[in-house]
């Protein structure tokens, strides 16, 4: 009985080893699972270390899996019949195993360095060197993300900004600055194929950038558990040609002036 235990722990690296390896054969049982497609400039960094830490951890996962197995295997009682022996532990083993693992998160400190920077430090400039100014920002309320764009004049918090919600719009191929922020509790502004995840809460600005390679629709959701309705913040990102999207904003403009003349009328 006591072997089997030992059987039984030592399933657990092997299926975990198999439902990685299967998830990353394409047109495999589990297509669909890995990480969704990059389409964001910025996001090669992202994978490399994700995959990084992965396979550091997969290595710790299945050594540590395989030693458990081989001493529950080893110390079986129904084999080993001397009696236990206890000790007041190794000194020496202590300090091994304090500082290895405390070398090998000052490591990953040091060598994701380059990725912080790129998606949280430096922001992109314009032509002049200048910080980038926002296209839209986006505001994380309990249960939508309400949209606000700079507008004709390029600058956010004017007269001519444009208010939608949920459909995030921005133009391909072009450095997007985002302004984040939230209005009631705590959310994160996930963005997959981007590799953006930025926590937001109340009182706070962040920003994020991207640069898209690729049109099409993907998905905007909320990482962070907000509420009862945190399934609905399910907003969408459209990357749009450059055409696309200037036609888009222009009629985003035109049906919130219509709007307002009609409300205004009807007062
Ligand atoms: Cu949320």
């Amino acid at each position: 009985m006591g072997r089997l235990w030992s059987l039984l722990f030592l399933t657990v690296p092997i299926l975990g080893v198999a439902i990685f390896v299967l998830a990353m054969i394409p047109g495999g049982v589990f297509d669909d699972h890995w990480l969704p497609v990059n389409i964001n400039e910025h996001g090669q960094i992202i994978d490399d270390l994700f995959m990084f830490i992965l396979y550091l951890t997969g290595v710790i996962f299945i050594g540590t899996g395989i030693l458990l197995f081989w001493f529950l295997w080893k110390y079986d009682t129904e084999t080993r019949t001397e009696p236990v022996k206890y000790t007041h532990g190794s000194h020496t083993l202590e300090i091994i195993w304090s500082i290895l693992p405390a070398a090998t998160l000052l490591f990953i400190a040091i060598y994701q360095m380059d990725a912080w920077a790129s998606h949280k430090m430096v922001p992109p400039v314009d032509d002049h060197g200048d910080p980038k100014p926002a296209l839209v920002e986006v505001t994380g309320r309990q249960f939508e993300w309400r949209l606000r764009y700079a507008g004709r004049d390029g600058e956010l918090y004017t007269k001519d900004d444009i208010f939608t919600v949920n459909d995030l719009h921005v133009p391909v191929n072009e450095q997007v600055v985002i302004v984040v922020k939230s209005q009631d509790v705590l959310h994160s502004f996930f963005l997959p194929n981007m590799r953006i995840k930025q926590d937001v809460i109340p009182g706070m600005k962040q920003k994020v950038w991207f640069q898209a390679n690729q049109v099409g629709q993907y998905d905007l959701v909320c990482a962070e558990l907000c509420g009862w309705g945190h399934y609905k913040m399910r907003g969408r990102l459209w990357v749009d040609s450059a055409d696309d999207f200037a036609k888009w904003l222009e009629q985003a403009e035109q049906e919130q002036n219509s709007t307002e003349i009609a409300s205004a009328s009807q007062e």
